[in-house]
């Protein structure tokens, strides 16, 4: 049986052996024509979560300290009544909404999902994006006028590569398809060209690349504006053939911040940060690629702009072997504007702090907040009720403690979830879906952020049992039971009767008939699609601008107003320069997935993981040796990790990875709880924020370690 794996962003193909119900082996598969045969352990361990004992595959509701099975029709009943109450007594921005990652690779949730959220009309609406990529959407929003044209490095052509915040060979790339980075890296260097990584841990991207500079966390803004700050002194701007507007404002932007200016803060020196700028602009072929790093920290919103608007002013925007559009198979666009997924920055703000709405949502730094606080009046409403899907927020949220402790003063709460992990043990009922192996699955939102044009669609594995729901149905049944409106909104032709009858595999099939390589051009369908089971190639990336463009005048807007405001504030930031002893940064291992794939027993084998690197001489001034036990503190409270000593931290930095601290009462991963860990989350204040943006800042927390 063959399909894609649906853990990362990189969707490799899977080669898996079954016999009867059970797994024998999961290979990667070698005629997939866009992976070639990569996995990482990962796509292996999908057979663990398959056969997981811990896995839910019924309803359950939460009796005194322990859990009991429900059936399907009466779980639906209860979530559909409580729910229904509380909104009609208290009104829509009551029950709120959280939405994980896992979300963004399950299509039954990336369409019903987000439909289900949308028909409850709730301002309260969260996810992971926040924690994530919203600057990255945020600047797509602004710049080229749609926050899903996010653009992707096109790597397979390039001859130069910086790596600004990301650790691809760790994350296997993040809005940037991938799969095999590691290849895909090797490459550039096999052809001439060059890789450099940015980042304040000398990482495994780091180890297999050209140059390795240290840059001190949430500077990266100061970085890029003082490249910029070259380019016009060297007169190295190219603009190319696009249209944009705004260049003579990013002059004066930047006019300001020389490389000796910036170098004390990035800790980048002038002559690198010059030499890295004229190797950008004077390479043909050459890419910068921002990634998370850029975007979870104080300044996100703007670094995530220059991340771009850098790559246009070197003439690397929509060319070949630079930061390119792509042409998907199914078109995000119309499929998110059909889904009630609009843009939109700032056009409300959160009720308790004014935090802006991003696409309909707020930012999670905002949900604590909304539950405490007492509202008065219609437009002032309190969350009483909190659905979360695939998402474990108390584990990968800032402030998990105060979350758990908000979560359990709701009236209700109900999880879409597999497991009774962190978040859900504080749920009234859990409606798990089916497993990974028992759906369909088409990356409509990958596919979309892939280096090169691919589709594929992979049929269940197994057949599921009657006993189960995807979770489109769960969704589906839940948007009937609450009695929430049969249509989206004025102008929607999404009725519910009808898509209750097709499920998410009509929608995709609809999708790739209307989209770019649909009707007479290429005749892409579902059909044909099911007949290629190893998915098909479509094609390296192509120039799409100026068509592509959402914004009014078909240009690239380089110089948004928004992040003009914000540079004020990162100039106060500097000149009032509060210096730390130490912050904190995170980090990702090939064998983790955030919170949840610790229940694996081949992933979490070997050394412990959760520790703490730093530097030998902050180690040393601390007293502290290998393995020790050191207490992490913030003004948000302390935990607890070993001490790993490292040169490949920066000096003043400290790597703690998040999605640990399975040690919590009532978890029920029995693999992981051996394995707890501490959670990075509980000390990381949900304070710091990109005040732009909304966004977290997960990155530069000011830490004090001793010895515990
Ligand atoms: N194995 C594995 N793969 C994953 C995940 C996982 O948990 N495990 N998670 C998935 C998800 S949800 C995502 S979003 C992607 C993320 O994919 P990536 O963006 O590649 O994420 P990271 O591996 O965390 O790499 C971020 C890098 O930024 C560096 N960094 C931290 N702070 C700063 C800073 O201020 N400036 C700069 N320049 N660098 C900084 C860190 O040291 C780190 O090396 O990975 C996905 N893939
Ligand atoms: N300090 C720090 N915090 C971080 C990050 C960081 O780098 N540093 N990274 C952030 C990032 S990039 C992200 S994306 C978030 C992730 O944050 P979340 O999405 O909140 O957390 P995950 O750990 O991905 O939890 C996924 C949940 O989905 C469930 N699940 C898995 N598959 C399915 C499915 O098919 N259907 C359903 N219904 N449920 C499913 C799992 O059981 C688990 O409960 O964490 C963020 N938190
Ligand atoms: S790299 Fe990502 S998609 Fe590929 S096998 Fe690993 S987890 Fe799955
Ligand atoms: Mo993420």
């Amino acid at each position: 049986m063959y399909r894609s794996c649906p853990l990362c962003e990189a969707t490799c193909g899977v080669a898996i052996e079954i016999e009867g119900d059970r797994v024998l082996s999961v290979r990667g598969d070698e005629a997939d024509p866009f992976s070639k045969g990569y996995i990482c352990p990962k796509g292996t361990a999908l057979a663990d979560l398959h056969h997981d004992p811990d896995r839910l595959t019924r309803p359950v509701m939460r009796d005194g300290d322990g859990w009991k099975e429900l059936a399907w029709d009466d779980a639906f009943e209860l979530v559909g009544r409580r729910l229904k109450g509380i909104r009609d007594t208290y009104g829509k921005d009551s029950i709120a909404v959280y939405q994980g990652n896992p979300s963004a690779h399950n299509l039954g949730l990336l369409t019903y999902g987000q439909l289900l959220m949308r028909t409850l009309g709730t301002k309260n609406a969260y996810s992971a994006t926040s924690l994530d990529q919203l600057p990255h959407m945020l600047a797509a929003l602004q710049m080229f006028g749609n926050q899903l044209l996010m653009p992707v490095p096109d790597i397979d052509r390039s001859d130069l590569f910086i790596c600004l915040g990301a650790n691809p060979l760790a994350s296997n790339g993040s809005i940037m398809t991938a799969p095999d980075v590691k290849g895909r890296l090797k490459a550039i260097r096999d052809r001439g060209g060059k890789v450099i990584v940015l980042d304040p841990r000398r990482t495994e991207t780091a180890e297999k690349a050209d140059q390795h500079l240290f840059i001190r966390p949430a500077t990266d803004a100061v970085l890029l504006l003082a490249m910029i700050h070259v380019l016009f002194a060297e007169n190295l701007v190219k603009l190319g053939r696009i249209g944009m507007t705004g260049v003579e404002e990013l002059r004066t932007a930047s006019a300001s911040w020389s490389p000796e200016r910036a170098a004390p803060i990035t800790g980048v020196s002038a002559d690198d940060t010059r030499a890295l700028t004229r190797a950008l602009a004077t390479t043909p072929r050459a890419v910068l690629y921002g990634r998370i790093g850029v975007c979870v920290q104080e300044f996100g919103g703007l670094a995530a702009w220059l991340c771009y608007a850098i790559n246009a002013l070197t003439g690397h925007l929509d060319e070949p072997g630079g930061l390119m559009f792509t042409t998907p198979a199914v078109d995000p666009l119309p499929l998110a504007a059909m889904l009630g997924f609009d843009g939109g920055f700032a056009r409300w703000k959160s009720r308790v702090s004014g935090k802006p709405e991003f696409g309909g949502e707020f930012p999670m730094t905002a949900l604590a907040e909304e539950i405490e606080t007492p509202g008065n009046g219609e437009d002032k409403v309190q969350i009483r009720a909190l659905i979360t899907s695939a998402g474990n927020p108390v584990l990968s949220a800032p402030g998990g403690p105060r979350l758990e402790k908000a979560f359990g003063t709701l009236d209700f709460m109900v999880s879409i979830d597999p497991y009774i992990n962190e978040t859900t043990r504080l749920a009234n009922v859990i409606l798990p879906p089916t497993s990974v192996l028992e759906r369909s699955h088409y990356d409509a939102a990958l596919n979309a952020f892939a280096v090169r044009n691919v589709a594929k669609f992979s049929p269940p594995t197994f057949e599921r049992s009657a006993e189960t729901r995807h979770d489109w149905e769960i969704c589906m049944e839940l948007w009937t039971r609450i009695g929430l409106p049969a249509k989206l909104g004025p102008g929607s032709r999404l009725v519910r009767g009808l898509l209750g009858k097709l499920g998410p595999e009509a929608i995709v099939d609809l999708a790739l008939r209307t989209g770019p390589h649909g009707f007479g051009r290429g005749g892409m369908s579902l059909a044909k699609l099911r007949k290629t089971p190893h998915g098909v190639d479509l094609g390296p990336l192509e120039a799409r601008l100026p068509k592509r463009l959402a914004t009014p005048d078909k240009k690239v807007h380089l110089a948004s107003p928004i992040y003009l405001a914000d540079l004020q504030r990162l100039q106060d930031r500097y000149e009032t320069a509060v210096h730390h002893d130490l912050v904190m940064i995170g980090r990702r291992h090939l064998r983790s997935n955030n919170s949840w794939m610790h229940n694996s027993e081949r992933l979490v084998k070997g050394p412990p993981r959760c520790t703490l690197l730093i530097h030998p001489d902050d180690a040393a001034s601390r007293n502290l040796t290998d393995g020790d036990v050191a207490k992490v503190s913030t003004r948000k409270g302390a935990i607890e990790v070993p001490v790993e000593i490292s040169d490949s931290m920066m000096r003043g930095v400290v790597s703690v990875p998040h999605g640990w601290g399975h040690g919590l009462k009532g978890v029920k991963l029995r693999v992981a709880q051996t394995v707890p860990g501490a959670s990075a989350n509980d000390i990381i204040d949900p304070d710091r924020i990109d005040a732009l943006s909304g966004t977290s800042a997960l990155t530069g927390q000011p830490v004090e370690v001793r010895r515990a």
